[in-house]
């Protein structure tokens, strides 16, 4: 077995975060297949007392211990292996900064936006669909603002809020509907520099369950 287990399935931006932490910090680690659409374990009672009472992925496991919240996961696995880790006091305000505004505001609107306009069948509520381009335009645009001043979200090193903040934003553009890079440039040759990280990989290749049956 080995040393990791992450509680993960190919279309989720937030257990990407989780996958590609491991893969860079080239961690012993395997996926462990949350059948999120088809039988939804991730709303049974058993699922939710044995591997997550808040009923979402991603989920680490480390021998006796169990993690979810991917920023929360991020932390952890940055401060065992010292890697992607903020070297200052400053850097790890400023890491905790950026991953709550992006949960709850970048990737934390991208990954319902998306399930509403591609996955969920009837589609979400055109209105709703508004709503949220809306907020992620505004919020893609501070992130564009910050990356035109360095080139990682927290100055001149990568970062777990690079790791973070990248989680829906490799997969395609007729998924997201969104063409981020050509939309928002600094954001498109950040991604590039994370691509050139070693151990980097899409969330399609990293991550059971792609391409989502009758797809
Ligand atoms: N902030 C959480 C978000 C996790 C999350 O919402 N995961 C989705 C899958 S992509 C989920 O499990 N959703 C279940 C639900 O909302 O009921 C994190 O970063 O880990």
């Amino acid at each position: 077995m080995a040393q990791y287990q992450l509680h993960c399935f190919a279309q989720s931006g937030n257990a990407y975060r989780a996958a590609l932490m491991l893969n860079l910090m080239r961690a012993d680690w395997e996926p462990v297949f949350v059948d999120f659409f088809g039988k939804a374990v991730q709303r049974t009672p058993q699922w939710r007392s044995e591997v997550n009472e808040m009923g979402e992925a991603p989920v680490l496991v480390d021998g006796e211990r169990t993690l979810s919240q991917s920023g929360v996961i991020l932390t952890y696995l940055s401060e065992k292996s010292g890697q992607y880790k903020p070297k200052t006091e400053d850097d790890r305000l400023e890491v905790l900064r950026w991953l709550l505004f992006d949960n709850q505001k970048v990737n934390g609107y991208l990954g319902p936006y998306r399930f509403l306009r591609w996955i969920a069948k009837p589609a979400g509520d055109p209105k709703v669909l508004e709503f949220l381009k809306g907020r992620i335009d505004n919020n893609l645009a501070i992130v564009e603002k910050r990356l035109a001043k360095t080139p990682w979200l927290v100055g001149d090193y990568p970062t777990i809020a690079d790791i973070s903040m990248c989680g829906y934003m490799y997969y395609p553009v007729d998924e997201m509907g969104f063409d981020i890079p050509a939309t928002y440039p600094n954001i498109g040759k950040w991604l590039e520099r994370i691509k050139a990280l070693p151990g980097w990989k899409h969330p399609y290749d990293l991550m059971p369950g792609h391409p989502l049956p009758g797809r």
